[in-house]
């Protein structure tokens, strides 16, 4: 049978050839002005359309009406696959500039590549002030490929300096294409709590890029990088993305029945050159769309909250006993207080809904007798106390009263 390969998409070649060896030196480019400020303008705009569920999807839930765009944005270090939902960013992913840069780098190491590529992740990274950076890592670690084409194409939507958080990198350390052990970082002021850190190699090394709104920084998946807390009074709103040579499987997870040697990921995107896979299909899934908050998010919103209890701490009703069977969760909101309230055995609960590791979803997550596990990442948390009972969630969440009066059941907020 005659495979069905994707049609062949062209694009520019950007350029020259000392800017291509220098990337195949280096590890990393910066290629300055691909972005227009029209284009940086609707960026911005379709990030607060994102952050404020304005493209309907279960990671994502609208913020409160009454907090303002600068207030919802304060709340969000970074909203992963936005390009599954919003039509924009996944134009970005096939941004023929950013593109057309790619099919002249991503597996310019490998002899006879032909420049084609495909898209597989989409980071859009918000960090408000005095949010947390990302601590030492290979992208590889997280995404590998066949043939260490990992690339990340990291589009500045603000100038990033190094007061605001910007990439930090060790030029040529992915050159033998040693991938670094990894330990915990224990630094949660400085960097986010999801990552490890990758160490074993000297520091001293790493240089700033700092660069101007509209500049993109290309960088290979096995150079180490990092970013610091954004010290700034000004975001470093940044869209990554991820690419790699389409010619690679793309062994990201394991399904059933599948081997590191044929697993491929198919929720990926052909942008430059052909897919030669393209006869798998295609899939998408928004359900991968969700939003991270780090320590400095969750302080804030813990501070908010204690100010808010503190002052007007009330019983209000939030359902009736019906609303609710034995070993069932409900999501209920107070104002902004975003609840999960579980019945258990026939009394009733209520903790913060939004897991403390990345955001997930507490009324959505699985019940087993007083514990329930969070949908994402499966964050184990008390039900009674809301105590962190499993990884990876860094702390608990808050506990709230409840009492229940005739058929209906109050919280304490
Ligand atoms: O920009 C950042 O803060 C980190 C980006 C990064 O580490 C990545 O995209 O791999
Ligand atoms: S969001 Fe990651 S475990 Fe809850």
């Amino acid at each position: 049978m005659e495979m069905a390969i994707s049609p062949k998409i062209e694009v520019p070649k950007i350029l020259s050839e000392d800017r291509v060896k220098s990337f195949i030196e280096n590890g990393y480019i910066s290629v300055p002005d691909l972005i227009t400020p029209d284009e940086i303008g609707e960026l911005k705009r379709d990030t607060v359309t994102i952050a404020r569920g304005g493209y309907p999807c279960e990671g994502i839930k609208p913020f409160p009406k009454e907090l303002s765009d600068e207030e919802v944005l304060q709340r969000i270090l970074c909203i992963h696959q936005p390009h599954y939902v919003s039509p924009l960013m996944e134009r970005y992913v096939r941004h023929p500039k950013i593109c057309g840069v790619l099919s002249q780098i991503t597996a310019a190491h490998i002899p006879y590549w032909d420049g084609s590529v495909k898209c597989m992740q989409s980071l859009l990274f918000v960090k408000p002030p005095g949010f947390q950076g990302q601590a030492w890592h290979q992208d590889e670690i997280y995404i590998p490929t066949r043939d260490r084409s990992l690339i990340g194409a990291w589009i500045a939507i603000d100038d990033a300096t190094t007061e605001n958080g910007c990439l930090w990198v060790i030029p040529a350390s992915h050159r033998t294409g040693y991938l670094y052990p990894q330990r915990s970082h224990g630094n949660p002021d400085e960097f986010d709590g999801v990552d490890h850190e990758s160490h074993g190699f000297d520091e001293s090394k790493e240089i700033p890029v700092e660069v101007k709104a509209g500049t993109v920084v290309f960088f290979n998946g096995y150079l180490l990088h990092r970013s610091r807390k954004n010290r700034s009074g000004i975001y470093r709103r940044v869209l990554v993305n991820h690419y790699c040579n389409a010619w690679s499987l793309l062994p990201w997870q394991l399904r059933e029945g599948e081997r590191p040697a044929n697993a491929d990921w198919r929720r990926v995107i052909s942008v430059a050159g052909i897919d030669p896979y393209a006869w798998k299909g295609y899939e998408r899934s928004p359900k991968e769309v969700w939003l991270r908050t780090c320590k400095a998010a969750q302080e804030k919103d813990g501070k908010e909250g204690d100010q808010r209890r503190k002052s007007m701490a009330e019983f209000v009703k939030v359902a009736n006993t019906g609303d609710l069977k034995p070993g069932s969760a409900k999501f209920v909101e107070v104002g902004e207080v975003q609840i999960a309230l579980f019945n258990i055995d026939g009394n009733y609960y209520a903790i913060d809904d939004v897991c403390t590791h990345s955001g997930g979803s507490l009324s959505e997550g699985w019940i087993v007798e007083d514990e329930v596990t969070c949908p994402l990442h499966g964050a184990i948390y008390n039900i009674k106390t809301g105590e962190v009972a499993g990884p990876p969630a860094p702390r608990g969440v808050a506990k709230y009263n409840v009492r229940v009066r005739g058929t209906d059941v109050e919280v304490e907020v």
